[in-house]
């Protein structure tokens, strides 16, 4: 019996199979943590959503961005983008069950026995263990309430870009999703720039990664996380494990063994 967590899959659906006949996956036995981002840009997004509601029992999922603009387009608050390859779950018959399956996923897990965090983006580095939690709750209590069409058609934008514990509202519900979802760099202050997507080495100056800011949580919990593909980190890299090993751009697809740390990697065949 082992728990892996695996990195952003984004539709690599055979590279998953892939993956989980390398570590000898075993759904009677194992589980599965999913840092978000499950599908889209890769080809098939359906048959990893498929996969994933199957073996629903054995899976923990964070939402990602792109997760959350698939539950968006389902409910009609936004459109499609031309890059988008989640077209195969729109057409799909069980698409309300997926959708709905999907919209109820937290933004972040937290698990004592491995003293392991788990998010798309990361941790806010204004947030201790305990804030990220309440606010990640607030968020899931919005996205499986009545009202979740309301917020998702105000969920794009990148302001407030600064935390503030007086935030009210969508401006509040929109910053806490975009810094558990689509969160790389901020300025020394904590003030997110969402736009930059590239990597650190030529980043703007005055940027930095949000891990780079000194954290609130306990040096010994690890942080899982994904989104990043243009970041390349040792893993682990402190306490920070950065699985998103850029599949859906033929890199690779990483899972890592909660147990013991073991990183298992495979080459994508997308
Ligand atoms: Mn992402």
């Amino acid at each position: 019996m082992a728990t892996y967590a695996i990195g952003d899959v984004q539709g690599c659906y055979k590279t998953l199979r892939y993956l989980l006949k390398t570590i000898s996956f075993d759904p009677k036995h194992d589980h599965l943590w999913f840092v978000g981002d499950v599908i889209n840009r890769g080809m098939d997004s359906l048959a990893v959503l498929n996969y994933l509601y199957d073996i629903q029992d054995r899976c923990v999922i964070v939402l990602g961005n792109h997760d959350l603009h698939l539950i968006a387009v389902f409910a009609g608050t936004t459109s499609l983008n031309p890059e988008d390859t989640f077209m195969d779950i729109l057409e799909h018959d069980n698409v309300d069950a997926l959708c709905a399956w999907l919209r109820k996923k937290p933004l972040l897990h937290y698990d004592n026995q491995f003293n392991a965090l788990m998010t798309h983006a990361g941790l806010y580095p204004l947030w201790n263990l305990n804030t990220a939690k309440r606010l990640a709750k607030e968020v899931e209590a919005v996205l499986q309430g009545k009202d979740y069409k309301s917020f998702l058609s105000v969920l794009y934008g990148n302001e407030p870009n600064l935390w503030n514990e007086n935030l009210t509202g969508y401006n509040r519900t929109r910053f806490i999703v975009n810094a558990f979802t689509r969160m790389r760099m901020m300025n020394s202050n904590g003030h997110l720039e969402l736009d930059y997507k590239g990597g650190i080495e030529d980043c703007p100056s005055g940027l930095m990664p949000w891990f780079k800011l000194p954290s609130l949580l306990d040096h010994n919990t690890r942080i899982i996380f994904g989104h990043w593909a243009q970041c390349v980190l040792p893993i682990p890299y402190q306490n920070l494990y950065l699985l998103d090993t850029g599949c859906a751009w033929g890199r690779q697809l990483t899972a890592l063994r909660l147990e013991d740390d073991k990183v298992f990697t495979v080459e994508s065949l997308e």
